[in-house]
């Protein structure tokens, strides 16, 4: 095992024996490895991440945010008689009594039990099993109702900020730092096509026609674990993005990741649509979740969030494409740039099947 690795392993509390650790997972954002320790009982094992800093600026308010937010959720948890190991994330504490270690780099270490019987998909195989998550993140969205937003750090400011995110953007554009801008000159003029569109949910909050709420941020369909067995939604993972929020994002995001009809970063565009089965599906176990607490116009903005946060997701992948690749992990040349298109060929499903997303929200609700 890499010494480094080693160094840090040490100074958390982990039970006596050899240890391994491989890397872990399919995020895009933190350095995840898979820790398994064998001891004379058996093995136990752990996920361990070095929260990524050029992301997350300030990694002890992502550790006091989780902190604060499992710590409500173990208490809802226990009290309806369920297993606070398995329903949400644990972090181990290090010797020093922290839930974190700083390396000798400066960088930011967590370890988590790992949620065992689980897995995480990028896509769903079935419409019963993204129903599934639907309802946990449904759930997630229920379960932290009472939970006071004023607690938490704004770990990314403007996280889902579509305007700002427009911006951003923009000034990419401006720098061209990559020298890539020619390349991108057909999805720049999408994205300018809809600016009016990014102002949408904050017009609306701001007229107080929807609430603030405490949301998630980044439900992205591998951000929660499913039972290997029944597919039921276990645990809401990578918490480093709850803060407030609209429930348009925590919806939005699932379905541009799971109700797509391809990867994320699927080359071939012909495969990239917006599957009205699996949106209908999502919609389903979110709303039976979380429907009871939502306001009119929260549901009717829904399919809205869904566009806003597939919009939004393109967006942030050209303008890191233009910045070379700075915040989201790739595997290969133009990585974020093919992402970008499948977000925006998946606008464009989206828009030409308007009417058909109403109305399934229309009567689901
Ligand atoms: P990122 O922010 O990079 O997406 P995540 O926290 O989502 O990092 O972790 C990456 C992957 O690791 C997840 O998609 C999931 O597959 C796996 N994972 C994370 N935490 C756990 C856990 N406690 N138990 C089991 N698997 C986990
Ligand atoms: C990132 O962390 P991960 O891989 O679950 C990103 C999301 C994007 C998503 C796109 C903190 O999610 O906002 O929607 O990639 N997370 C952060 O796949 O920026
Ligand atoms: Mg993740």
């Amino acid at each position: 095992m890499d010494q480094k690795i080693k160094k840090i392993l040490a100074q958390f509390e982990l039970p006596q024996g050899e240890m391994e650790a491989l890397p872990y997972g399919n995020g895009h954002i933190n350095d995840t490895l898979c820790v398994t320790v064998y001891t004379e009982k058996g093995y136990k094992r752990f996920i361990m991440q070095r929260v990524n800093n050029y992301v997350f600026p300030q990694p002890i308010e992502v550790i006091e945010n989780i902190e604060k937010v499992t710590a409500y959720l173990r208490g809802i948890i226990r009290e309806n008689g369920g297993d606070i190991e398995r329903e949400t994330l644990t972090l181990v504490p290090a010797k020093d009594g922290k839930n974190y270690v700083i390396a000798e780099d400066g960088q930011l270490w967590r370890i988590y039990l790992f949620v065992e019987g689980t897995r995480s998909v990028d896509l769903p195989d079935t419409e019963a099993l993204f129903e599934l998550s639907g309802r946990a993140f449904g759930k997630f969205q229920r379960q932290l109702g009472g939970f006071d937003a004023a607690q938490l750090h704004e770990t990314i400011v403007d996280f889902h900020n579509t305007p700002a995110r427009y911006q951003r953007l923009m000034d990419a554009v401006a720098r061209n730092e990559a020298g890539r801008l020619d390349s991108v000159q057909e999805e720049l003029a999408f994205c300018m096509a809809h600016e009016a569109d990014t102002h949408v949910l904050l017009d609306a909050l701001k007229d107080g026609e929807i609430p603030l709420r405490v949301t998630h941020n980044d439900t992205k369909l591998n951000n929660v674990l499913l039972d290997m067995q029944s597919g039921e939604g276990v645990c809401v993972i990578d918490l480093d993005t709850v803060m407030p929020g609209l429930v348009a994002y925590d919806f939005g995001d699932s379905i541009r990741s799971g109700a797509s009809t391809a990867a994320e970063d699927e080359r071939d565009l012909e495969k990239v649509q917006l599957s009205l089965p699996m949106f209908e599906a999502f919609a389903r176990g979110f709303l039976a979740e979380a429907g009871a607490a939502l306001n009119a116009r929260e549901k009717e903005l829904l399919p809205m969030g869904a566009k806003m946060m597939t919009l939004e997701c393109g967006m942030r992948f050209l303008a890191d494409h233009l910045n070379g690749d700075k915040y989201f992990r790739v595997h290969r040349e133009n990585h974020n740039l093919d992402r970008a298109r499948t977000q925006f060929t998946l606008v464009r499903h989206m828009e030409e099947h308007w009417d058909e997303l109403m109305g399934i929200i229309h009567k689901i609700s």
